[in-house]
């Protein structure tokens, strides 16, 4: 039987919730494949709609994630718009081997994020850097589509979109895929300390008010319990 204080710790962990967005074929599910089970699949099995949960540990804290993937196809715009709501931060994925997908964060998910998304930070998110070493793209710089980008554009995409931070990494070699998911967690962190009230007063209202809110629940529940009871 589990032990109450276990309960107890699992209720008060934070949960945050994140949507990750990007074109089609950026690796969005390989990188939460690898966050969840460590393991790369190179075949392409797109994605319709997929929510997935995580824990994670960040400055000391287990963190529970809540993370819907979503298809970056375009016949998918509609049903991908429906998993907005509810989101903490907003994961942005570009491959950094397709310049395309990069031109499409600010051309294509910039607005679509701004029209969900109301007071959402953004984490842009460069994935596929084992591919920007790779000679089959490297030795075509007369295709400037397959030029790789690098991390100083990066950074100006993402000023520009104004995105509250900007990673990279790799599914294929697993390199800093927690580290993205530390970021955002830390962005969620932040954001969410900056919503609390600052002053003295403000704490005590905001802390009766949740008060009064769990113990109204509680008190309509068991009154259910007894209507159904008795
Ligand atoms: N080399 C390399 N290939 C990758 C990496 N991440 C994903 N891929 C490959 O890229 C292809 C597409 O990856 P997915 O993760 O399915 O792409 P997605 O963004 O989820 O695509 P949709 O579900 O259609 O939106 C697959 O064949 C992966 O094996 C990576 O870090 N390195
Ligand atoms: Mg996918």
């Amino acid at each position: 039987m589990p032990k109450p204080y276990k309960r107890g710790i699992a209720r008060s962990r934070p949960v945050f919730r994140f949507v990750v967005v990007g074109d089609g074929l950026c690796g969005k599910t390989s990188m939460l494949d690898v966050l969840k089970t460590s393991t790369f699949c190179q075949y392409y099995r797109p994605t319709v709609i997929e929510s997935r949960t995580a824990e994670i540990w960040v400055d000391d804290n287990l963190v529970d994630l809540v993370i819907t993937d979503t298809s970056g196809q375009d016949e998918n715009d509609k049903l991908r718009q429906t998993s907005y709501s509810g989101a903490h931060v907003a994961l942005l994925c570009y491959s950094v081997n397709d310049r395309n997908s990069l031109e499409n964060v600010v051309d294509k998910w910039r607005s679509e994020l701004t029209e969900h998304l109301t007071n959402v930070p953004v984490v842009l998110v460069g994935t596929k850097t084992d591919l920007r070493d790779e000679p089959s793209i490297t030795r075509t710089p007369f295709m400037t589509r397959y030029v790789p980008v690098d991390s100083q554009e990066q950074w100006t995409v993402a000023e520009r979109i104004g995105a509250a931070a900007c990673v990279e990494c790799s599914a294929f070699s697993a390199d800093s895929v927690c580290g993205v998911f530390e970021t955002a967690t830390r962005v969620a962190m932040l954001r969410k300390e900056a919503a609390q009230p600052k002053n003295y007063f403000q704490r005590l209202r905001s802390n009766l008010k949740k008060f009064f809110v769990v113990n109204f629940c509680c008190v309509q529940r068991t009154a259910k319990y007894m209507r159904v009871n008795s």
